[in-house]
């Protein structure tokens, strides 16, 4: 039976500067472009004849001219391969956006833009379905034509393969951006749909005859894209679809708690935190992102310096950190001392009966805190 080999891809957002990341933010947008070049560098290698681009290629439509010019380059690397795109609701098709350009894509782009419509590609024996914003919302679904899918499977000997981005959803459900219902890709005719819009990638999945994927973005963008982050790459017939998730991301937005129970400094914290990292990232560690977040049981209230922490991270691409140890107390001792703390603890102890205990413990959290010169800002911190 006749396959076509292809690569999904979606939500590259080249050129979105990410703030958070503050003067690495520049670096980041870097790695976007290279995550493309890695992508484009497995269509040469692996003879890849459809790359899907679901959506979101930029983080606006109005891209910088530097970087359009990197793009096609890097589409004119492989001449070999069918690529295909749908504006997302980041770079939606406008009269001004990068897509309209006349004559500046290279032969081998294939763009969707508004309604679903259809392109066949007759050297591949494929029929491609894609519909592409227009605008930055779209309450209606853009997908259609099932039956016009489903007739084009029957009479033509074609594999029908559908990309598009937007939320997946059940009937009834509503979403701003380009809602698309299960009920209506169950058994509409497509081989394969290649989703994009939701960041977090998805396993394939059949819905009737359709089986449907979302790639996920090819690079995390924040601390709530954490993990690998790729694409699918395989192969697709008429009625199966074979498809593997190849990781192609410059760098992994990781979030560990670290335990620092026994450091009885920052810098000891940080050599305990560095030694963690080095163990579940291995010698690589370095160039991640990461949230640390510092947590056990102290008896020794040292007082955490973040500025200190992070100076022995240099040598890491991107780390923040957040503290949050349990002091262990003894209150009737501390009732003993002659001291402010001492007054503290008296006073708690008054009290005790007369609050819930899990606020007495935050009171006594706090209050040890404060005592020992550090409250931050906000003391709500996740657990
Ligand atoms: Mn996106």
């Amino acid at each position: 039976m006749r396959a076509v080999k292809i690569l999904h891809c979606a939500d590259l957002h080249l050129g979105a500067a990410v703030k958070s990341l503050g003067i690495r933010s520049a670096k980041r947008r870097t790695d976007y472009l290279k995550t493309l070049e890695k992508i484009i560098e497995v269509c040469r290698d692996q003879s890849v004849q459809l790359l899907l681009i679901a959506g979101d290629l930029f983080d606006s439509p109005w891209v910088a001219k530097e970087l359009l010019e990197d793009v096609k380059n890097l589409f004119l690397l492989i001449p070999e391969t069918y690529i295909a795109i749908t504006p997302g609701n980041h770079d939606p098709y406008t009269i001004d956006s990068c897509y309209a350009k006349e004559d500046f894509w290279p032969k081998n782009v294939i763009l969707f833009s508004g309604e679903m419509s259809d392109h066949p590609i007759p050297s591949l024996g494929v029929r491609l379905w894609g519909a592409g914003m227009t605008d930055s919302y779209s309450l209606k679904s853009l997908f259609h034509r099932e039956q016009s899918i489903r007739e084009a499977k029957t009479e033509k000997e074609e594999i029908q393969i559908g990309i598009i981005h937007g939320d997946l959803l059940s009937a009834g459900g509503r979403s701003e951006y380009n809602p698309i219902y299960k009920e209506d890709i169950r058994d509409c005719g497509l081989s394969y749909l290649a989703l994009g819009h939701i960041h977090k990638r998805s396993e394939p999945v059949w819905e009737g005859s359709c089986c449907y994927a979302y790639s996920g973005s090819a690079e995390g963008l924040g601390f709530d894209e954490t993990g690998e982050k790729g694409v699918y790459l395989g192969l697709v017939t008429a009625d199966s679809c074979r498809l593997k998730f190849l990781p192609v991301c410059q760098r992994r937005f990781l979030k560990y708690r670290i335990d620092v129970s026994q450091a009885e400094s920052t810098k000891q914290a940080a050599a305990v935190t560095r030694r963690s990292l080095l163990e579940l990232q291995g010698e690589e560690a370095g160039k991640n992102l990461y949230e640390i977040l510092l947590t056990g049981d102290t008896i020794y209230d040292w007082s955490f310096d973040p500025a200190a922490f992070l100076a022995e991270f240099d040598d890491f691409f991107f780390i923040r950190v957040r503290e949050q140890r349990r002091i262990l107390y003894d209150l009737e001792q501390m009732a003993k001392e002659t001291s402010l703390r001492g007054i503290f603890a008296r006073r708690m102890l008054e009290s005790k009966s007369g609050i819930p205990p899990e606020q007495f413990e935050s009171a006594v959290q706090i209050g040890l805190r404060a005592l020992n010169g550090r409250v931050d800002y906000s003391e709500d911190y996740e657990t």
